[in-house]
């Protein structure tokens, strides 16, 4: 296993997002990625920093070409400390523009791609992509809920050339962006777990009646989850969704990884403790087909991050030996 990061995200750093018109503390903060990256090197995972910034054709894979420059041009016109919701190519008020927002973005994906290559040269057969920002929500022409590129889609995209991939998305909000781009798709499926939308963000998608459509009709399953779900009822719902991704057969998984599902985060509303990240770890390694791509999504009680990685790769790491 490898852990994969870089620094460009830091200067992404908007000061605030508009909710209900107030300006609240923007949660997706840089030190996200401090603390998970301490996490890794405590448990002594090798890291692997990413120095360079991808070229926009990488993107462009997934992306509408007009949305990707649209982010890059009026991402370079802001001032520094300044940021700008933009009025197109957007579904919510959670993804402001900075200066540094285009470049933090695109090595985000870059970092998500790498570990893709990775697996596919079989140099690998678990990546951690550390990515900031994070991408499940961003869709083909639209930023969203803190996501401007969808980096698990992206990776997921490249892996495909080589076999079937399977998505499992164990953020607490459902991946629409990812969804949404394999939705007619048979070759890569799309299995998430995570509140429920009628209550909870995204709102409009991540339903268990959707299921896909045209050749991708049932290659896309939603587990939504009530509030009041406790931690064994997780696990057995994560099991349920394990099988359907065995099922598949996939010849990559790619994961989807938030801790937005911790009882104490400020965005979340489930009730995982610690404890359960250690489950959640063990239950992936012992049945999660591998390669898998690791690719962190969300996750923001900044204070509890880096003891939840700890869990969760405790977890994970070992069974895999
Ligand atoms: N003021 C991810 O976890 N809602 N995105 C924020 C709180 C938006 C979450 C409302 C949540 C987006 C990748
Ligand atoms: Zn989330």
């Amino acid at each position: 296993m490898i852990v994969l990061f870089a620094n460009d995200h830091q200067q992404h750093d908007p000061a605030f997002e508009l909710y209900d018109g107030r300006q609240e503390p923007y949660a997706e903060k840089a030190e996200r990625i401090t603390k998970l990256l301490s996490a890794c090197k405590q448990l002594g995972l090798p890291l692997h920093e990413l120095t360079n910034t991808p070229d926009a054709a990488v993107v462009k894979a997934m992306h509408d070409s007009v949305y990707v420059n649209y982010i890059r041009s009026k991402s370079g016109g802001i001032a520094e400390h300044d940021q700008l919701i933009p009025s197109v190519f957007i579904k919510d008020t959670y993804t402001p523009l900075t200066r540094h927002t285009y470049k933090a973005a695109l090595t985000s994906a870059g970092i998500a791609m790498s570990g893709a290559e990775k697996l596919q040269r079989g140099e690998h057969n678990t990546v951690y992509a550390l990515c900031r920002p994070p991408g499940h929500h961003a869709e083909h022409n639209a930023m969203s809920g803190y996501c401007y590129f969808n980096n698990a889609a992206l990776a997921a995209q490249e892996l495909s050339k080589h076999g079937k991939v399977a998505i499992l998305d164990v953020d607490y909000h459902h991946g629409n962006g990812t969804q949404h781009l394999f939705y007619d798709r048979s070759d890569v499926m799309y299995v998430s777990l995570h509140a429920d939308p009628s209550i909870a963000f995204p709102y409009s998608s991540g339903f268990a009646e959707e299921t896909g459509t045209g050749d991708g009709k049932g290659f896309t399953r939603n587990f939504p989850l009530s509030p009041d779900t406790t931690p064994e009822q997780y696990t057995q719902t994560l099991d349920l969704a394990i099988e359907v991704v065995r099922e598949f057969e996939p010849a990559y998984v790619v994961l989807s990884l938030g801790f937005d599902t911790y009882k104490h985060d400020p965005i979340g509303n489930l009730n995982l403790n610690e404890e359960t990240y250690n489950a959640i770890g063990e239950l992936l390694a012992d049945n999660l087909p591998r390669p898998t791509l690791i690719v962190q999504e969300g996750g923001y009680n900044i204070n509890k991050l880096g003891e939840l990685a700890k869990h969760f790769f405790t977890g994970y790491i070992k069974l895999q030996a």
